[in-house]
């Protein structure tokens, strides 16, 4: 059997993107930030077609994601911020609810908005997610919307439908 497979092209050329990022241990999220946007970079995406929207913590993400991709003017919103356990005894309220509510702003607004938030039990794990041992949680994502913006355009017919663009990535 040979079914048809559908899944998007790594090209950020003509997408916008926007990183909301969050300021909670910055020291941090600040490198997810960095790992985003060298992904999009490398993708192909110029520094005009990239917005960052800063906000307090990961609490705040899902409400601003939400503005951001509802103003229609993103292909995708890629949320980024960093939630240690160690440190807060509401880590399953603020992790949790920034999970849910990512989740949800997708849902509604149909466009993709990623998750690149470390949610970790103590910092090492959070440090390894940042860009050190175990890969960097920005870079996964932004790579991710890529990905996705280019399947939904061809998905929803947008210009990117070419048979050229498409069928290469059909095994
Ligand atoms: N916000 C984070 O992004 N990461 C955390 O680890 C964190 N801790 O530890 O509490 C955190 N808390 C702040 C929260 O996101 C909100 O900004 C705050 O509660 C105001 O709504």
């Amino acid at each position: 059997m040979q079914p048809k497979v559908h899944q998007g092209i790594l090209t950020a050329d003509g997408f916008r993107f926007a990183i909301v990022a969050s300021r909670w241990n910055d020291f941090l999220t600040a490198k997810l930030t960095e790992g985003a946007l060298d992904a999009l970079e490398r993708l192909g995406a110029s520094e005009q077609s990239i917005e960052i929207f800063k906000v307090p913590g990961a609490f705040e993400l899902p409400l601003t994601a939400q503005k951001v991709a509802a103003s229609g003017r993103f292909d995708a919103v890629i949320c980024i911020g960093t939630v240690i356990r160690g440190e807060t005894s509401h880590f399953e309220h603020v992790a949790g609810e920034a999970a849910k509510g990512i989740a949800q702003v997708a849902i509604q607004t149909g466009i993709p908005v990623l998750f690149g938030i470390v949610t970790a039990e103590t910092l090492e794990q959070a440090i390894n997610r940042a860009g050190v041992k175990a890969g960097n949680k920005g870079f996964e994502a932004a790579m991710s919307a890529v990905e996705l913006v280019n399947l939904y355009a061809v998905m929803d017919g947008g210009e990117k439908t070419s048979k050229e663009k498409v069928f290469p990535h059909v095994v």
